[in-house]
C-alpha cells in the first residue's frame, strides 16, 4: 500500500516562533512498523513554511497514496486545521482513504464522523499495532470489524483504493480497543521518513523526538496522559540508548526531547537508563519533563541526571497553593516542589516551572501570592499556561457549567485563556500572567544566571528559552488585543464539549455501543490472565435501612441502619472506610520497603467517606488522612504517591470518585 503521512501545520506560537521544528514522532512512530509490513511510505510535514493546504494538496497528488495518516501532537488545537487539510485532500484525492489519529479523535470519534464526511477512519489510542491490523486489513479486503481499536464508516469497502457502498449509510462503527503495547522495543520509530538535518531545537541543535517510557502512573484531574496510555510501560535502556547513539552518529543528533509523560516514574529503570547513557558516553543533550516528587526521590542520584546529559526539566507544578495543588490531585506539595528546584540547581540542571492559571478562581490577592510564591520558589525559568478542559478528564467534568471565553478550539493549547475567569475580569489575568512572566524571567537573579551562570550549556539555555520568550510574549499581547476573538458570555464547558460527552469522561476502555463487542480476536485480549489471590464472600439481606450481611467464615456479622436513625448498625460506607484504609496501609509498608525507607511504629489511617446526592443520582467521596510520626514531610508525601498508585482499592476508585490522601 501507498501511504502518505501529514504533520499538519499547527497554529501555536510555540510551532511558529522558534523557527524550529521537532520530527513528528507519533507518525514516525506508526510509519516505521508500517515500513516494515511492506507499505511504501512518505511523510509531508507541513510545519515547515508553514506550508499552505494549497501546496500540501499539490504534494500530495503527485505521490497519489492509497491512504493519507493525519495527525499531530498538540491534537486538540491542532484539530480546526487537521480537518482544512483532510477537506480539501479529500476533494483532490476521493480514492485515496483519510484516516485520522491521535488525542483528541480518540475521545472525539463519534463527533468527528457524523461532522467530518472528510475522514474514513479514525485509529485511538496508540497506533503502531493498529496502523498494521487495518492496512493489512484494507490490502486484503478484510472484515473491519475484526480490526480492534479504530473507528470506520458502514459503508466501507476494505480494499487498497477507497471504495464505499453506494446508498448504504455512511454511520460510524467502533470495534473494541485494541490491546495496550506492552514492549515498545518490538515498534522501530521510522526515522529515515525524515531528513534529520531540517529538524533542530534548543538553539539549532539538531534534535530529535524520543519516548523512552509511555503513560503515567499519576492521575492529576486536569490530565488525560493515564487514561491514553492506559499504563506506565518503558524500554529497554540499552536498546533505547544503542538507538539514541545510532542517532548521534549516523544522523548527527545533538539533542533528543523525551516525550515521555514521566520518564522517571520508576526509580530503577530511570537510573538503569542513566547508567546505560553514561556508560555509552554521547554527547546528546536530554531535555523533558517530570514530576518535582521524582527529583526529591532522586535527590542522591541526580549527579547521574546530569552526567547522562540532562539539562533541562520541565516540572509541572501548576499551583503554589496547597489547597489547589490537592483539588487538582497533584499529589506534590509546595515544599517538594521547591525542594526539587533547589535541588536541581545544585546540579545544575536548568529547571522550568510550569504554572497554570484558572484551576482555581484567582482574586487579585492570589495573583500577588503566586508571583510571590514563585519568587521564592526561584526556578530558573517559568511557563505560564492556562487552564484547558479537555473532555476526557475529570476536570472537565467539573468544570461542566463554567463558562467558555475561547470557542476556537486552535486556540485551546493552554497559551490563551479558555474559561472565564469569574473573579477578576479576563483583561486582567492576562495582565497578571504576563506580568508574573516579566517579573520571574526580569529578576536579577535570573539574568545573572542568563548572563554569567558557569556552565555555557547551562547560560545557552538560557538564552535560548529568554529569547524565545521575549517574542512570544510581545507576539501573545499583540493578538489579545487585536486578533483572538473572545465571547463574553460563551457557552458552558459542558454545551461546548457536547454535554454528552462529559456526563462521565470518556475513556478508551469504555464499551463501544455501536457493535457488538462480543466477539474479539485473542489479539485484542486486553490483559493477561490474572491469579486470584482470594476470594471474600459475604451474604447480605436487606439493604442500608435494617439490613445485615456476614460473611462465609462469620468472621464478620453486622446489621445495618441508617446514620442517625433508630438502630445501632453499621453502613456501607463505614466498611468501605475501614477496608479501604486497612488495604492502604498494608500497601504503605510494601511500598516503604520498596523505596527503603523505615516507617514509623505507629502508622494510622483516619479515613472519611461522605454519601452524596447530586443530579445524577448518589455518590461517594472519599479522604484518607494518613499520619506518619517522624516521617520527613517530602518522603512521607512520595510514599503517599506511591502508595496511591499500588493500593488495590485506590485502583478501583480511581476516576469514579473524588478521593484526597491527605498527609496530616
Ligand atoms: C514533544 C512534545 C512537543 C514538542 C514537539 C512536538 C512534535 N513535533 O512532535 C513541542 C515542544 C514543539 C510541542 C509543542 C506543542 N505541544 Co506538545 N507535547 C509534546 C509531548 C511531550 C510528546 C508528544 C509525543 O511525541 N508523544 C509521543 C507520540 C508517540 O505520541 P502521539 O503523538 O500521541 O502518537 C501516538 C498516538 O496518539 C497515535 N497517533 C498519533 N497521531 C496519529 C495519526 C495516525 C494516522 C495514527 C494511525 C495514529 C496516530 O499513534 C502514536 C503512536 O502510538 C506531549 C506530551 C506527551 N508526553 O505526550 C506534549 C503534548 C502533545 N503537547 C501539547 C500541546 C498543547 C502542545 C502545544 C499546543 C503547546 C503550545 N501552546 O505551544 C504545541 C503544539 C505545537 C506542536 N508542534 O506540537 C499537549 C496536547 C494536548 C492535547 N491533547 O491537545 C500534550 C499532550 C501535552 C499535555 N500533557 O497536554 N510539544
Ligand atoms: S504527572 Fe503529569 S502526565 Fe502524569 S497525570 Fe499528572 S500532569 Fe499528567
Amino acid at each position: 500500500m501507498k501511504i502518505l503521512l501529514l504533520n499538519p501545520s499547527h497554529p501555536a506560537i510555540g510551532s511558529r516562533i522558534p523557527r524550529e521544528h521537532l520530527p513528528p514522532l507519533g507518525l514516525l512512530a506508526v510509519g516505521g512498523p508500517l515500513l516494515d509490513a511492506g507499505c511504501q511510505v512518505r511523510l509531508i510535514d507541513a510545519e515547515f513554511g508553514p506550508m499552505p493546504v494549497a501546496r500540501v494538496v499539490s504534494e500530495a497528488k503527485g505521490h497519489n497514496p492509497d491512504a493519507i495518516l493525519i495527525g499531530h501532537s498538540g491534537s486538540t488545537s491542532a484539530h480546526p486545521g487537521a480537518m482544512r487539510f483532510a477537506r480539501a485532500l479529500r476533494a483532490a484525492l476521493p480514492r485515496a482513504w483519510i484516516i485520522y489519529g491521535g488525542v483528541f479523535p480518540t475521545y472525539h470519534w463519534a463527533q468527528i464522523m457524523e461532522f467530518e464526511p472528510a475522514i474514513d477512519f479514525i485509529v485511538r489510542g496508540e497506533g503502531e499495532e493498529t496502523i498494521v491490523r487495518l492496512a493489512t486489513a484494507l490490502e486484503r479486503g478484510d472484515s473491519l470489524q475484526t480490526v480492534a481499536g479504530i473507528v470506520f464508516r458502514a459503508n466501507a469497502i476494505p480494499g487498497c483504493r477507497r471504495l464505499m457502498k453506494q446508498g448504504s449509510s455512511g454511520q460510524a462503527l467502533a470495534t473494541p480497543p485494541a490491546p495496550v503495547i506492552r514492549d515498545l522495543d518490538a515498534c522501530r520509530v521510522g526515522w529515515e521518513l525524515i531528513e534529520h538535518a531540517r529538524y533542530t531545537y534548543y538553539g539549532k541543535r539538531r534534535a530529535v523526538v524520543m519516548q523512552f517510557s509511555r503513560g503515567c502512573p499519576h492521575h492529576c484531574h486536569y490530565c488525560g496522559q493515564h487514561g491514553f496510555w492506559r499504563a506506565w510501560r518503558h524500554r529497554d535502556p540499552v536498546k533505547f540508548v544503542a538507538e539514541l547513539a545510532r542517532l548521534h552518529r549516523e544522523q548527527g543528533v545533538e539533542l533528543v526531547n523525551l516525550a515521555d509523560e514521566n520518564p522517571t516514574a520508576d526509580r530503577e529503570a530511570w537510573k538503569a537508563l542513566l547508567e546505560a547513557l553514561i556508560a555509552e558516553d554521547v554527547p546528546v543533550i536530554l531535555i523533558g519533563t517530570t514530576r518535582a516528587g521524582d527529583i526529591v526521590r532522586d535527590a542522591d542520584i541526580l549527579h547521574l541526571y546530569r552526567r547522562a546529559g540532562v539539562a533541562r526539566f520541565l516540572l509541572g507544578m501548576e499551583s503554589t497553593d496547597e489547597k489547589t495543588l490537592q483539588a487538582i490531585h497533584k499529589g506534590s506539595t509546595r515544599a517538594i516542589d521547591r525542594e526539587a528546584i533547589r535541588l536541581m540547581r545544585k546540579h545544575g540542571i536548568i529547571s522550568m516551572a510550569a504554572w497554570v492559571a484558572g484551576f482555581a478562581q484567582e482574586t487579585d490577592a492570589d495573583y500577588w501570592r503566586t508571583l510571590r510564591q514563585l519568587l521564592k520558589y526561584d526556578p530558573d525559568q517559568i511557563q505560564a499556561l492556562y487552564a484547558t478542559p479537555h473532555s476526557w478528564t475529570p476536570f472537565a467534568l467539573q468544570e461542566a457549567r463554567h463558562r467558555v471565553i475561547q470557542t476556537d478550539l486552535g486556540r485551546w493549547d493552554y497559551k490563551h485563556q479558555v474559561l472565564e475567569s469569574t473573579r477578576v475580569p479576563n483583561w486582567r489575568v492576562l495582565v497578571w500572567v504576563k506580568s508574573i512572566e516579566t517579573v520571574c524571567q526580569l529578576r536579577p537573579k535570573s539574568l545573572l544566571r542568563l548572563l554569567a551562570h558557569p556552565a555555557p550549556l547551562f547560560r545557552a539555555g538560557m538564552r535560548w528559552y529568554s529569547n524565545i520568550g521575549r517574542r512570544v510574549w510581545c507576539y501573545e499581547i499583540f493578538q489579545w488585543l487585536f486578533f483572538d476573538r473572545r465571547v463574553r458570555h460563551g457557552p458552558a464547558v459542558g454545551e461546548f464539549l457536547k454535554e454528552a460527552l462529559i456526563k462521565s469522561p470518556p475513556r478508551i476502555t469504555d464499551p463501544v455501543p455501536t457493535m457488538n463487542t462480543t466477539k474479539m480476536s485473542d489479539e485484542t485480549t486486553m490483559t493477561q490472565p490474572l491469579k486470584v489471590l482470594y476470594t471474600a464472600k459475604a451474604h447480605t439481606t436487606g439493604g442500608r435501612e435494617g439490613g445485615a450481611s456476614r460473611t462465609s467464615d462469620g468472621r464478620l456479622d453486622v446489621k445495618f441502619s441508617i446514620p442517625g436513625g433508630p438502630g445501632n448498625g453499621t453502613n456501607p460506607e463505614q466498611l468501605f472506610a475501614v477496608g479501604w484504609s486497612a488495604c492502604f496501609l498494608s500497601a504503605m509498608k510494601l511500598v516503604a520497603a520498596k523505596m527503603k525507607v523505615r516507617l514509623p511504629a505507629d502508622p494510622a489511617i483516619d479515613a472519611e467517606v461522605d454519601l452524596r446526592a447530586g443530579e445524577d443520582g448518589y455518590s461517594l467521596q472519599a479522604r484518607l488522612n494518613v499520619s506518619l510520626p517522624g516521617l520527613e514531610r517530602q518522603v512521607a508525601q512520595s510514599i503517599l504517591d506511591g502508595v496511591h498508585q499500588a493500593c488495590p482499592y485506590s485502583k478501583a476508585t480511581r476516576g469514579n470518585i473524588d478521593v484526597a490522601i491527605n498527609l496530616v
